[in-house]
């Protein structure tokens, strides 16, 4: 079969399909019988269609009289638990629909359903299931109008959010009126009518007077806000608002219908009242920052750490609360990793990356069976640098005992009930860098700016790479009970209305860098977590 016929059978379709993924469909012995059965089980809310999305064993189950001569030739995902995805069959006719109407959030997350049950040595069980996770559905191959459908996802998923509370008129009415209306409305200041618009954000400025000036910016146009200076509130919450974020605003038109005076700031915001969940038995344990490998990691602290998880303590409080223990998170930089910073190889114990794996297994592999681990990479993992990053590939995961759950950075859990959003934190480097009160001392505060923008990282273009992915998946949506971070090395715990803010520190001593830029981390510290009323003991070793 040639290639060219399978690419366009797809284009077809409504889908894109990467070189690699023609080519496996091209070598098999039967291809037509393959793009018909991908074509029948691929998840709708796919862009491009990569070799992972190929399951050629299923298929060759389900079309047992195949040729066999060729089947072995055929390379297959060699990922495991992406057989344990339950496809969803498609509904979507072939006609690929356009750019308004991408998937609801809901309807990705259900395929990205993976369902696990655990049950330790007493019987009892611990669910883990991953709710949302980029693993295996990345579509972004770095095109331009990528760009524009990742920014219209972000806008599509914030402005519904912020609708239920404020109702907007789309930006070209009012930009429609502009036309019409410059030179007729004169005098008396009366003409102030009340109008509201959700745009993201693209320009902030201070003008010579000291107002605020913004643009704000919809899929029908771009319109500039003012906030005036004498709204010392309003004026204070325009402060902290950052490039790219999504907002609405209430407020009156100039007369001329040129500027928009703002009056009310609506954020996407949680909602005042929510239903509390009931939280289940047990306790989690929430980690991050554990750079093994690197010549500051506090090694003698993190085998107090194992040995207090194995119940090894004089302490009866501390050993009743171990046994408690059910869940481990881990969010990110498990190894210190290799050329991640100019001159980082002076500062390693472990010079090869594998090797620095090897040695994180083999500390994982000392916690004790009944407790479920969940890892997620961070910056300094051996994962793409863009972020959503995917869970450690093959290669890395072989290394660590199958009981461990490995998920992508971000990625929602849920834990027998308790939702967890687990994010590495990358992008507090740039909220710290650009909203007022935030440091990095304080890291709740940070997470608490994430939480009122729904986004775990708004700006776009600063420190955090973000790949143009169809879906945003840093809106934060379903709302969680713990939100989970780290990479600033500080631990912090807050509240956000319904939400527990865990920043869970490091196993790092200061590093040279850290010194220089004076930053003083916090190391072995460890937030335990009760599962049924979600407080938060702190513990140091
Ligand atoms: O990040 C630990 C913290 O230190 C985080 O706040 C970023 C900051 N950091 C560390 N190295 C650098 C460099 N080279 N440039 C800027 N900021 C840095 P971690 O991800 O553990 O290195
Ligand atoms: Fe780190
Ligand atoms: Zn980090």
């Amino acid at each position: 079969m040639k290639e060219i016929k399978a690419q366009e059978v797809f284009l077809e379709a409504g889908y894109q399909i990467s070189p690699k993924a023609v080519e496996m469909i091209t070598s098999h012995s039967a291809p037509n019988d393959l793009i018909s059965y991908i074509l029948e089980n691929v998840d709708e809310s796919l862009f491009v269609i990569e070799a992972e999305h190929i399951n050629i064993e299923s298929f060759e189950k389900e079309y047992p009289d195949l040729p066999k001569e060729c089947l072995d030739e055929v390379p297959c995902s060699n990922d495991t638990s992406t057989s344990q995805v339950s496809p969803v069959p498609s509904t979507r006719s072939p006609a690929r629909s356009s750019i308004s109407s991408t998937p609801s959030p809901t309807s990705s997350s259900a395929t990205l359903r993976d369902e696990r049950c655990f049950s330790d040595s007493n019987g009892q069980v611990n669910n883990i299931n991953i709710m949302s996770d980029i693993t295996d559905m990345s579509t972004c191959v770095g095109e331009y109008m990528e760009f524009v459908q990742y920014f219209r996802n972000r806008y599509t998923k914030l402005s519904n959010i912020i609708r239920g509370r404020v109702t907007a008129r789309p930006i070209e009415s009012l930009n429609k009126n502009r036309k019409q209306s410059s030179g007729i409305r004169r005098g008396g200041g009366g003409d102030y009518n009340e109008t509201s618009i959700i745009g993201m954000v693209s320009e902030i400025r201070t003008t010579a007077n000291g107002h605020k000036m913004l643009q704000l910016e919809d899929p029908t146009g771009s319109f500039p806000v003012l906030v005036h200076q004498a709204e010392k509130d309003l004026f204070e919450e325009a402060s902290k608002l950052v490039l790219d974020e999504v907002i609405g605003i209430t407020g009156s038109m100039t007369n001329d219908g040129s500027l928009l005076i703002a009056k009310k700031l609506v954020l996407p915001d949680l909602p005042n009242i929510s239903n509390r969940r009931e939280g289940t038995w047990g306790k989690a344990v929430f980690t991050s920052d554990i750079h093994v490998g690197s010549s500051t990691f506090l090694e003698e602290e993190w085998c107090g750490f194992l040995d207090f998880l194995n119940g090894k303590t004089d302490n009866e409080q501390l050993k009743k609360m171990s046994e408690e223990i059910r869940f481990l998170v881990v969010a990110g930089d498990l190894v210190d990793g290799i050329g991640i910073f100019p001159g980082q190889e002076h500062e390693l114990d472990i010079l090869d990356i594998y090797d620095q794996y090897r040695k994180a297994a083999e500390y994982f592999d000392q916690v004790p069976e009944h407790i479920k681990i969940i890892i997620s990479p961070g910056n300094h993992d051996a994962v793409r640098q863009a972020e959503p990053q995917p869970r450690f590939p093959e290669r890395i995961t072989s290394l660590f005992s199958d009981r461990i759950t490995f998920v992508g950075n971000p990625a929602l859990v849920d834990l027998d009930g308790v939702k967890v959003l687990m994010y590495h934190g990358r992008s507090i480097d740039d909220l710290v860098a650009s909203v007022p009160g935030v440091s990095y001392q304080e890291p709740e505060k940070a997470m608490v700016e994430m939480i009122k923008r729904r986004h775990l990282s708004p700006i776009y273009g600063s420190r955090v790479s973000i790949a143009p992915e169809k879906q945003d998946h840093f809106v934060i949506d379903p709302i969680p009970d713990i939100l989970h971070c780290g990479h600033v090395h500080t631990v912090g715990i807050g509240n956000y209305k319904s939400v527990l803010l865990i920043n869970s520190g490091t196993w790092q001593s200061q590093t040279e860098f850290q010194k220089r830029v004076n930053l003083m981390p916090t190391p072995a510290k460890v937030p335990v977590v009760d599962l049924s009323t979600l407080r938060t003991t702190l513990l140091q070793f």
